[in-house]
């Protein structure tokens, strides 16, 4: 029995009523987006105590967004403040905090409360948390992020070490580790950015490095006052800049689905890159077997440097296993540490599990996605009325900041709601239209360099192929347009039962 029934829908309202799962940029977005559309009978379900999604659980030294910040903010707010070109960790939490609290998201917010199921039943769905409260709406939609389950690596002897150990995204903030000797498993986005701040700060670093990583070579140059001024008191000046750095990010993607010209000179940035480490040794090391941007190319201009300073160390020969003291690689050496890190990565594939959802007839979500995770346009599931997801399965990327794409599917979402609000429907994506559509994203994935560059990354489904969709933003934009009614079945929805959850 529910402990307490709560409905998204105020009584005397004849609007939408909304469940929105996740306090993080889209949930956030959501929030900004149904007030705007006058629809104010929504909550914000969030398991965490604070929202901020990825970047309240990334503050690992070193943490910042290699995604310019003129870019990685909403199109609509501008951040004129920002002091170099790339962001910290810290300030994007504060410049979404600041989103939700200016746009009047936070009373919708409720912490703590970690989405355990949602079942679709008598044309609303009844959304349950884990301290048993129930949430009845009209529309769920899942914000939960992509990179958010940690993975933590099956190496033998892992409970057995006696010092500090987390993922990095359980960074222990509170650890003084000046003169410590920290061991890094990993050497993807997260782990670049930890060597590159800690590396002569603390009392001995090793990499422990599985596969090397091509690296992109940026410069974080700071944004002189003068240029502050302008983003903030010329109008236009700062959202001019958003959509050049959205093109020159764009035409950079282009290059993983095969344009020549981009291709070319991102390659010839990385090999210039790499060409700086000055021991031959070591920069054998550190060159991939595989191609350019077939894994997600690391952006850094301080790494390479990082791992010559004295007191770094880059560990190739595998983890054989860790003891009490720190790792055993495969040639048997002990790898002495104080403090270990796991920066190995997240699981990509989870999307709303482990919530189990239940759709029309019954249908769980399990079932629907026994082979692959099908969301038609990554957005709407087969059999799940009014149900959405946002960075959803085979979303795309590569191309833009997450920021932007997930803009443009939210407006799609909106547009998904005016409809149903307008027909007094339900809507679901036809299943038909959905394994096309999936049909055809997998196909364009196949072909580019996350699919043929011979490498592995989070990128691949659980059958090889990339799941994400090539698609360039503004493309994305141009095919989110409009809702292609066809492609859905409505149902009429049942009047408002109060209480039907009790
Ligand atoms: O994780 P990853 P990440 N033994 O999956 C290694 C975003 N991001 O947290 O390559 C030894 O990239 C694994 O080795 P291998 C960005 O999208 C954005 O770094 O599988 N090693 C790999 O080196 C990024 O792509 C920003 O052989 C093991 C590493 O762990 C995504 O987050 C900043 C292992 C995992 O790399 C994830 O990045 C940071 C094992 N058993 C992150 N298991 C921005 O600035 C795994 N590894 C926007």
């Amino acid at each position: 029995m529910a402990k307490k029934v709560q409905h998204a829908r105020a009584a005397n309202d004849a609007g939408l009523s909304v469940v929105v799962i996740g306090a993080g940029i889209s949930g956030i977005l959501l929030g900004i987006k149904l007030r705007e559309r006058g629809i104010h009978d929504f909550v914000i379900l969030e398991k965490g105590a604070t929202l901020g999604g990825t970047w309240r659980d990334n503050m690992y030294p070193g943490a910042a967004c290699d995604v310019a910040a003129h870019s990685y903010v909403y199109s609509f707010a501008p951040n004129p403040a920002w002091k170099s070109r790339y962001a910290k960790a810290p300030d994007i939490w504060r410049y979404y905090n600041d989103c939700a609290r200016r746009y009047g998201v936070l009373p919708h917010i409720r912490y703590g409360q970690e989405v355990v199921s949602a079942d679709f039943r008598d044309d609303r769905w009844e959304v349950r948390t884990a301290d048993g409260g129930v949430f009845v709406a009209d529309v769920v939609i899942a914000a939960c992020g992509r990179l958010h389950h940690p993975m933590m690596p099956e190496i033998t002897g892992r409970d057995r070490f006696a010092g500090p150990s987390f993922h990095t995204s359980r960074w222990d903030r509170s650890l003084d580790l000046r003169g410590k000797r920290l061991g890094v498993i990993g050497t993807g986005s997260t782990a670049t950015q930890i060597v590159a701040a800690l590396a002569g700060e603390v009392g001995g670093l090793s990499l422990f490095q599985r596969t090397p990583q091509w690296v992109f070579p940026v410069a974080d140059t700071p944004i002189p006052w003068w240029k502050r001024l302008a983003y903030r008191f010329l109008p236009g000046h700062a959202s001019r800049y958003y959509y050049q750095l959205q093109r020159e990010t764009e035409t950079r993607g282009r290059a993983a689905t095969g344009d020549r010209d981009a291709r070319a000179a991102r390659d010839r940035q990385c090999t210039d890159a790499l060409a700086t480490v000055r021991d031959p040794e070591l920069r054998a090391r550190l060159t991939p077997d595989y191609e350019v941007g077939c894994k997600r190319l690391v952006m850094s201009g301080t790494f390479y440097e990082a791992v010559q300073k004295p007191g770094v160390q880059v560990v190739t020969d595998a983890i054989d296993h860790i003891t009490e003291n720190g790792i055993v690689t495969r040639d048997g050496t002990l790898h002495e540490v104080d403090v270990l890190a796991y920066a190995t990565g997240f699981d990509a594939h989870a999307y709303l599990r482990p919530m189990r959802i239940t759709g029309e007839d019954g249908i769980t979500l399990d079932q629907v996605w026994r082979d692959l995770p099908l969301a038609y346009r990554s957005i709407a599931i087969p059999h799940m009325p009014n149900l959405f997801l946002v960075n959803g399965p085979y979303s795309p990327g590569g191309s833009a900041s997450v920021v932007g794409i997930v803009e443009a599917q939210v407006d799609y979402i909106l547009k998904l709601l005016d409809r149903i609000e307008q027909a007094d429907v339900a809507i679901v994506p036809r299943e038909d239209a959905a394994r096309a559509w999936l049909d055809d994203v997998r196909e364009q994935a196949r072909g580019s360099v996350w699919g043929t560059g011979g490498c592995q990354s989070w990128y691949l489904d659980k059958t090889g192929t990339p799941s994400i969709d090539p698609t360039p933003l503004s493309e994305l934009v141009t095919q989110l347009a409009t809702v292609n009614l066809a492609d859905y079945r409505e149902r009429p929805r049942a009047p408002v039962r109060l209480g039907a959850a009790a």
